[in-house]
């Protein structure tokens, strides 16, 4: 899937000569307020003059509502609970398999991206509440890659911050982001949210300044030092990790906001302006040998079967029988295959009237008359 759209160039501009969108991956730890964020950026994004209006995609299958009105809505295509009982799986394992669902058609979802991307010059995502599902995943990361490599795109980290105002927790926090940071390798914004009830400046200073935050640990005391007033094993551990994370500060820009009051939402657009270029400069030339690389594997494994199977021809004696093979047509054929789509999926802002419904729609929509969710079963 990814490699589907390895040919597409996210410098390229749209038709109309206007600058590829924006992407912007909302990520962060269960509550940090992802869906309240994007309901904001979305929210601001209209009330521009002229208005921005974005392209927004919710793949968050078990929340309840969404705030905002999502282009493309996971939840249109797959029921999670549904999922979790075909499947016998509890719900962060729901959630999991109704993001893989969903994973298997992305190109189609893309494919409507590509299609709106003269019209929008930002595109948001908002992932599921347990950042696991979409990090550590390899949905997560197909729909990451497939993404980046059709737009510029950019990571806003979501942190939330009267949550992390204990140094301890705020490293494990930065730790966390760091990893997405160096698995993703795409621009990264840390967004400090939920500023109206606590002060991002300590955190802040704490990235800045090194021997601020390890003062913050010692001043934390509680696990510091032993009986004997030596460091502990925690304690040293915290300060290797904080040096490690000194170094990973330096790559990434912060910015404070309120998803609640909408404060910090102008300057959250500069820094996600800014990545542009450093999408161009240090993300694509490496997304192009990767995209190179892979044509080269495939044209190498496509020739590698191609020749076996004229080896096989040559030994069968039934060869004569059979009509002369040809390449070509064989490539046709293949083509054909690939265009053959068993489900679609919608954007609903263009849609107008009746539309087809892929078959899991039916499922979750009452009185549609669908019962059953005929998805693989593993195994
Ligand atoms: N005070 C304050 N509360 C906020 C802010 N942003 C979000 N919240 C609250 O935080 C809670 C969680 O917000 P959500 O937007 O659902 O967070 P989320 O990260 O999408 O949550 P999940 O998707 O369930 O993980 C809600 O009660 C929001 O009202 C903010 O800027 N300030
Ligand atoms: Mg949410």
């Amino acid at each position: 899937m990814a490699s589907s759209s390895s040919t597409i160039s996210p410098n390229e501009p749209t038709s109309h000569n206007k600058k590829k969108p924006i992407v912007i991956i909302t990520i962060g730890m269960a509550g940090s307020g992802k869906t309240t964020f994007v309901q904001r950026i979305n929210s601001y994004l209209h009330s521009l003059d002229p208005p921005k209006p974005p392209y927004t995609l919710n793949l968050d299958p078990a929340v309840a509502s969404v705030p905002f009105e999502p282009n493309v809505d996971i939840r249109d295509t797959i029921e999670y609970k549904e999922v979790m009982k075909q499947y016998n799986l509890g719900p962060n394992g729901g959630i999991l398999t109704a993001l893989n669902l969903f994973t298997t058609k992305f190109d189609q979802v893309l494919g409507l991206m590509e299609k709106r991307a003269d019209e929008v010059d930002y595109m948001i995502l908002d992932t599921p509440g347990q950042i696991e599902i979409f990090t550590w995943s390899a949905s997560g990361a197909i729909i990451t890659d497939a993404v980046a490599s059709s737009f510029p795109t950019v990571i806003a980290y979501i942190v939330d911050t009267p949550r992390t105002t204990a140094p301890a927790t705020f490293m494990s926090n930065m730790l966390y982001a760091c990893s997405i940071l160096y698995k993703t390798r795409l621009p990264f914004i840390l967004v400090f949210n939920k500023t109206d009830v606590a002060d991002p400046a300590p955190m802040m200073e704490w990235m800045r300044d090194f021997e601020a935050f390890q003062e913050a640990l010692a001043a934390e005391g509680a696990g510091m030092r032993d009986g004997d007033g030596d460091p502990t094993y925690m304690s040293s551990l915290m300060n290797s990790m904080s040096l490690v994370l000194d170094e990973f500060y330096k790559e990434l820009k912060a910015v404070s906001v309120s998803a609640y009051t909408g404060a910090g939402i102008p300057e959250f657009f500069e820094a996600v302006d800014a990545t542009r270029e450093e999408y161009e400069r240090d993300y694509l030339p490496e997304l192009e040998r990767a995209a190179k690389q892979r044509e080269k594997n495939l044209r190498a494994k496509k020739d590698a079967t191609l020749s076996r199977f004229m080896q096989d021809l040559s030994m069968d004696p039934n060869r004569e029988k059979m009509g002369k093979w040809d390449p070509a047509a064989m490539d046709e054929e293949e083509e054909e295959n690939e265009e053959d789509d068993d489900g679609e999926y919608i954007d609903l802002s263009e849609e107008k009237g009746p539309q087809p419904r892929v078959e899991i729609e039916r499922a979750r929509r009452p009185g549609t008359g669908g019962v059953g969710i005929n998805w693989p079963r593993p195994g």
